[in-house]
């Protein structure tokens, strides 16, 4: 088996997903969502011990989605690997849907969190590793946050948190996309050198292609194997829209109206690339 091309086709699903999710709703978080297709797809084909029958398992690994408003690319990784029905996805963020545009751990099976106020998602993976560390379980903590993100306060505190309670079971990505919702880190609050500032805090820290599944899948497999007693920061460098140029190419696609003309040629893209990869996508219209 060619695991680089596996897990490319598990991505191209999963923006498939996001892309029909986000189309039947008319619009909604696009950009933040599509460039985590690669990270989704690593963790729920190579890392997460979870079981979509049983999403409450008491040893599963645990995902916190700090960045709660890239809800829909969570659901779409979820969809695939059999925690709830794909055909449920046509109903993201509409009135009545189990599927809050925002990740909900009460509504959504196999959600760990509920989020979507930024800032508190790493705090609630910390407790949970810091939990698995205190009953000896060797359940693994993965939590993604964003750059925008991390001008919160309280990023900064679990962080210390972390570092101090040697929470080396504890794997962060930060989705480096450089943009926020209305500019970009730059303009709105820079994040400075992020690598060396998680450094001094006492964490293992890197920086890899957040577009390439294969530098994902070594990253993560080595920071799992790597026990050190520091939490690890794995910064992904991304571009917001990834993969979907006719999204990508939009100034600002933190959260956008789909029209039908705009899904068309969204669903042109990706249905090209999937001929190349021999992938079926599935539509929800
Ligand atoms: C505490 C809090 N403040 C503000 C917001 C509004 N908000 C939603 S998304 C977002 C930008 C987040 O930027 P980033 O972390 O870079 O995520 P990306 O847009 O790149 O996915 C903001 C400010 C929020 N959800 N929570
Ligand atoms: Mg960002």
């Amino acid at each position: 088996m060619n695991l680089e091309l596996e897990l490319k086709k598990s991505a191209l699903k999963i923006r498939g997903a996001i892309v029909a999710a986000i189309a039947a709703k008319g619009g909604g978080h696009i950009g933040g969502s599509l460039d985590l297709a690669e990270l989704f797809a690593v963790l729920y084909d190579e890392y997460m011990r979870v079981d979509p029958l049983n999403p409450q398992w008491h040893e599963r690994d645990y995902l916190v989605c700090s960045k709660g408003h890239a809800g829909p690319a969570l659901y779409a990784a979820l969809a695939l690997k059999g925690f709830f029905p794909y055909e449920m996805l046509r109903t993201l963020n509409q009135e009545g849907s189990m599927l809050p545009g925002h990740c909900d751990r009460i509504k959504v099976p196999g959600v760990d969190a509920t989020t979507g106020s930024l800032g508190q998602g790493l705090s609630i993976a910390a407790g949970l590793a810091l939990a698995a560390k205190l009953s000896k379980t060797d359940q693994r903590v993965f939590c993604i946050t964003g750059d925008g993100e991390s001008a919160e306060g309280q990023i900064w505190e679990a962080v210390q948190f972390s570092a101090h309670y040697k929470l080396d079971n504890l794997i962060v990505f930060l989705d480096w996309n450089k943009m926020q919702i209305d500019g970009s880190n730059d303009e709105v609050m820079s994040l400075g050198d992020v690598k060396e500032k998680y450094k001094a805090f006492g964490w293992n820290s890197c920086l890899i292609d957040g577009s390439s599944v294969t530098q994902i899948n070594e990253t993560v497999g080595n920071a799992i194997e790597y026990k050190n007693g520091k939490p690890t920061m794995i910064i992904l460098d991304t571009i917001k829209g990834y993969g979907v140029s006719c999204v990508s190419s939009i100034k600002n696609n933190h959260c956008i109206g789909f029209s039908q003309n705009l899904y068309l040629q969204a669903k042109g893209e990706l249905e090209t690339q999937a001929e190349q990869l021999g992938v079926n996508l599935k539509w929800l219209d």
